[in-house]
């Protein structure tokens, strides 16, 4: 593997259960080029895999770890603690609270140790995976021009919806 295939963006999630949605954000980085990796690690039931990991993250060349979890979601808040790197936390649903739980559990970390947390599920990875993108386009121009584009894509998009719906409009 060259420089250019090492993972930059490390995906972790705390189950298998968690793919379906944390599955979008490695189509982000995906679309975006940017090598990324995805592992399965548990807070609780792997507490030392989950330390291995975090602890050796930075040194093989990962800048940024995007960090889902559901219920009483301390993965985020773990790895944070134990590595230097920008973590980006994605509460989950997993329980009948429907994420409620995870979210708090990722946001409400007290001083000192950051993550910074996203949306409840989808949307949450998805965000994830785009503000790794504008972070390490701080130090990328070629990406920050891809992320531009990205941008203009979106609005552009949102001005053909109105289009479409004036058109809907003179049917009513
Ligand atoms: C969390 O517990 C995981 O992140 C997952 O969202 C939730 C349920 O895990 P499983 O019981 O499905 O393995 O640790």
């Amino acid at each position: 593997m060259n420089d250019s295939n090492m993972p930059r963006v490390g995906i972790l999630m705390g189950s298998d259960s968690d793919w379906e949605v944390m599955k979008e954000a490695g189509k982000v980085l995906r679309d975006f080029g940017i090598p990324f990796e995805m592992s399965v690690t548990s807070a609780h039931r792997t507490p030392e895999r989950t330390h291995d990991y975090a602890l050796n993250a930075a040194p093989r060349g990962i800048r940024i770890l995007i960090v889902g979890a559901g219920a009483a979601a301390h993965l985020a808040g773990v790895v944070a603690s134990i590595t230097d790197l920008p973590v980006i936390g994605v509460p989950l649903s997993a329980t009948e609270l429907q994420g409620m739980d995870a979210l708090l559990a990722t946001v409400q970390m007290p001083g000192g140790i950051p993550v910074a947390t996203m949306a409840i599920g989808k949307a949450g990875a998805k965000n994830a995976a785009l503000l790794s993108v504008r972070i390490l386009a701080l130090e990328d121009p070629e990406l920050a021009e891809r992320y531009r584009d990205f941008k203009s894509r979106m609005a552009a998009e949102v001005t053909q919806k109105h289009q479409a719906l004036q058109a809907r409009l003179q049917t009513l």
